[in-house]
């Protein structure tokens, strides 16, 4: 029974520097609360093939699949630093002190860590502290007092293992905590909500003008008619999302400031969200790529972007490309969240569609995707190219900067693979044997898709029928009638693109610089 009771006391001394931690959050910043830093160490020191494999496995449900895993080692150290304050006293309130300072060192070492992250975790460390004394205090069994004794001067309730000890003040103080704590952890979620909600107000009242540039029209057959193909341009709530971010930024476009500075830039600049809509906006298909999608994987999706030509804002700084005598070749972009990624310069003045976006799909950028501003480069893996909640643009070299991927394995430069996927038939379905049709998509941004071939059981390879294409930027969908006969099936695609250059068979994994094979479905026909 006291066992039982003081882990209870030890889990609610965890709620309650949760819960305080959570209110002081909200007073500093929601990303400074100790599971997100916590989360966010963690994700900073995974190696890359583990990063992958939870992207892999969990998705965009990584991030709660942590948060759920910090959470349960947490309750379950409470737990037991309540049972161990039974015997010593001191403990609880040491051990409670040293998750504290892990917390607030976690939220003190982000990229963008200052010292005042470390209020949420030192508070809420503090405020459990004492809780946990005063809670481990009514569980510690108690000399007879005389309050405790009958007229008769004999103890009322003898000592035995359940009694000697002030349960009802444990039940009184340990209710008082859980209830108190509880309204400041409410309290603090609606106010990091409130900073939340000024952010989406900030998002609403934006216009997005019309485009001096608008995307070339959709030529009528960019898009096939095939149930089961990945339609030709993905909406917004169904475009994967790969981030570090725990918390997706909030940034007010109101006070959002971009800053362009560096080796070679002659006029550094600073640009509000307001002068860049003033500016020539050009709008564009391009399909964005993740370097962490395997052979056949989900992250890759087609987008219609507004935004602000890169090239030009660089050359207003007078920045110019290595190829015209600039000293930067890297240029690193940073978000507000302290990812640091490296794009080639040269390769964002080649002419390319290079971007600052604020708009995808005909609205400002949605808060996953990089609100207010992100980059988006054709042909470059979204890791070297497409920083999200921009607010820093830095003009650097290779030799003297590594960014955030770079330093955890990934290659520097990363142009996307050339890649071909079948959407349908689905792996292990059974259609009917007759005429079954084959589709998907293949990329090769940049260089466009020549052709596609699809193979039963590696047979001769079939010319599949390609769809019109929008822009060398931009995937294609293909699709291929197969006249499908009973039995189990392998069906293989493969492309080539524009270069000439066909879709390696070599099997290779996402590390250092992409995905390589070719994807393959079994299918079992009826
Ligand atoms: N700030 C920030 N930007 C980022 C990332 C990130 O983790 N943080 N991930 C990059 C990666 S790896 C990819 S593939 C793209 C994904 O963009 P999306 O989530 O909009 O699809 O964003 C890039 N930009
Ligand atoms: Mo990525």
């Amino acid at each position: 029974m006291r066992g039982a009771l003081a882990a209870l006391g030890g889990l609610i001394a965890g709620l309650v520097a949760l819960c305080v931690a959570e209110l002081v959050s909200a007073a500093v910043r929601p990303e400074a609360g100790p599971v997100t830093a916590v989360g966010g160490a963690v994700i900073a020191r995974t190696p890359a093939a583990v990063k992958d494999f939870a992207v892999r496995n969990f998705g965009t449900d990584d991030k709660l699949v942590l948060r759920l895993g910090i959470l349960a080692l947490l309750a379950l150290f409470a737990m037991a630093v309540g049972v161990a304050s039974l015997r010593y006293r001191g403990v609880g309130p040491a051990a409670v002190l040293v998750f504290g300072a892990i917390g607030a060192l976690a939220a003190v070492e982000r990229p963008d860590g200052r010292l005042a992250d470390a209020l949420p975790s030192v508070v809420g460390g503090l405020v459990a502290c004492g809780v946990l004394y005063l809670l481990s205090g009514r569980l510690a069994f108690r000399p007879s007092s005389p309050r405790d004794r009958g007229r008769d001067g004999t103890t009322a309730e003898p000592v035995t293992s359940a009694g000697g000890f002030d349960r009802r003040g444990f039940v009184v103080a340990a209710t008082a905590a859980a209830v108190a704590s509880a309204g400041a952890g409410v309290l603090g979620r609606r106010l990091n909500a409130s900073g939340a909600a000024e952010a989406a107000a900030s998002r609403r009242t934006i216009v997005l003008p019309a485009p001096s540039s608008p995307a070339p029209r959709t030529p009528a057959g960019a898009a096939l008619n095939v149930r089961g193909l990945a339609p030709f341009t993905t909406p917004d709530k169904d475009f994967y999302r790969v981030d570090t971010a725990l918390v997706v930024p909030r940034v007010d476009a109101d006070s959002w400031r971009l800053r362009i500075h560096g080796q070679g830039v002659a006029r550094p600049l600073t640009v509000s969200f307001r002068d860049l809509l003033q500016r020539d906006l050009v709008e564009r298909d391009i399909t964005l790529t993740c370097v962490s999608n395997e052979v056949g994987g989900p992250y890759v999706g087609n987008a219609r972007w507004i935004g602000v030509p890169l090239a030009g804002l660089l050359a207003e700084a007078g920045v110019r490309p290595p190829s015209r005598g600039g000293p930067a070749d890297q240029l690193v972009s940073r978000s507000v969240d302290g990812m640091t990624i490296g794009t080639p310069v040269e390769v964002v003045m080649d002419g390319r569609d290079a971007l600052l976006a604020v708009g995808m799909n005909g609205e400002p950028l949605p808060f996953d995707h990089g609100f207010p501003v992100r980059m988006v480069v054709p042909g470059l893996y979204g890791y070297v190219s497409a920083c999200k909640w921009l607010e820093d643009l830095e003009l650097t070299t290779f030799a003297d900067y590594d960014a955030y991927w770079v330093k955890r394995s990934w290659s520097r430069e990363a142009p996307v693979k050339t890649q071909s996927r079948i959407d349908t038939p689905r792996p292990f379905a059974s259609p009917k044997a007759g005429p079954v049709p084959v589709a998907g998509v293949a990329w090769a941004q940049h260089r466009g898709i020549d052709r596609v071939e699809v193979r039963v059981d590696g047979g001769e390879w079939n010319r599949a029928e390609l769809a019109a294409e929008d822009s060398e930027d931009t995937w294609r969908q293909w699709t291929w009638m197969w006249a499908a006969t009973s039995g189990d099936h392998t069906l293989e695609v493969r492309a080539t693109d524009r270069d000439g250059d066909t879709q390696t068979d070599k099997r290779a994994g996402t590390v250092p610089d992409g995905a390589t094979g070719r994807h393959s479905v079994v299918v079992a026909v009826d």
